[in-house]
């Protein structure tokens, strides 16, 4: 039983010693990474339960990333071992400013075969939340069957759906296909949690408003649009507010800060917190991701966090 069911792709990321392009880089450390991934780490260092529901390769990659979920305390009872297909991994660069270019090599990988199947035995009856990004939804149409069915359970059993489209364009096969397909997923999800970029190439529209609109005029009964460290804009039917960030004194790298912000939402929610506080400590949670170089690595317990929210707050 858990708070939280998350599915998704877990893989490992080769996280370079120095900065430009792989062929140059001769030094990595070695990573757990994965969108979804990045949000249970946190879920579970916050305290909360969260299972996981995934398929990970028969091999050394898979044995590492399942081994780490245990030790992080994270539901890995719906994880198979697939022994005909592999881990999925990536690099990402190390840059001074700006986001890291990536590569993956998760074509065809084990995650990506997950599929209906995989929910047969989970528990939705005892959750509160089923999170869900865009990035699953790339991998194949036996995960977007997958999800659509996660987000069918969860409805009949009165979960909140949250979803980040995480837009990935390499992983698509046209943009078409990635908005329209990422949209109707969209569309059946309670929280709807875009960057600003994001839900400009999703929505078509230029604004915080008019994007959060396009998804509250569908069954979407609140939207957060990320404007990065500036903050985030919270819009439902009945209100709307742009919710500040917390300023950070370096940033190192901006992988997995989308993931922080979700979880400090999610976390907020179970702990039963409104939608404006939620959306606070997910500022808060994504300020202190792009500290550290991995993708969850940063991922604060409650006290860490409590204190970094009260520390800029008396600062103001
Ligand atoms: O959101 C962070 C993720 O992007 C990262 O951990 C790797 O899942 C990943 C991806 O597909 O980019």
């Amino acid at each position: 039983m858990a708070e939280v069911i998350t599915l998704g792709e877990p893989l490992v990321v080769w996280i370079p010693e120095q900065t430009g392009d792989f062929t140059c880089v001769n030094a990595f450390t070695k990573g757990i990474a994965g969108a979804e991934l990045n949000v249970a780490v946190g879920v579970s260092r916050l305290g909360h339960t969260i299972s996981y529901v995934s398929r990970l390769g028969d091999d050394v990659f898979g044995q590492y990333i399942l081994d780490e979920m245990n030790r992080q305390g994270i539901g890995i009872s719906h994880i198979q071992k697939d022994p005909d297909y592999l881990t999925g991994s990536y690099f990402k660069t190390k840059v001074l400013t700006g986001d890291p270019k990536v590569s993956y090599m998760r074509k065809n990988s084990a995650a990506s075969h997950l599929g209906p199947e995989d929910l047969e035995t989970v528990d939705f009856k005892n959750a509160k939340i089923l999170h869900l990004t865009g990035i699953s939804a790339a991998l194949s149409d036996s995960c977007i069957a997958a999800e659509k069915l996660a987000i069918d359970k969860a409805g009949k059993n009165h979960l909140t759906v949250t979803f980040d489209p995480n837009i990935r364009p390499s992983l698509w096969k046209d943009e078409q296909t990635m908005i329209r397909t990422l949209n109707e997923l969209a569309f059946s999800c309670d929280i709807v949690m875009p960057g600003i970029a994001e839900g400009e190439k999703l929505t078509g529209k230029n604004n915080a408003e008019d994007i959060a609109m396009f998804y509250l005029e569908q069954e979407v009964k609140a939207v957060i649009v990320k404007a990065g460290a500036k903050g985030a804009y919270l819009r439902t039917a009945e209100r709307k507010a742009f919710i500040e960030g917390f300023k950070v004194d370096k940033v190192v790298d901006t992988v997995g800060a989308g993931d922080a912000f979700a979880t400090g939402v999610i976390t907020g929610l179970v702990e039963g917190m409104t939608l404006e506080e939620a959306v606070r400590r997910g500022n808060a949670m994504g300020a202190i991701a792009v500290t550290t170089i991995g993708d969850n690595d940063a991922m604060p317990d409650k006290n860490t966090l409590e204190s970094f929210m009260n520390r800029r707050a008396n600062r103001i």
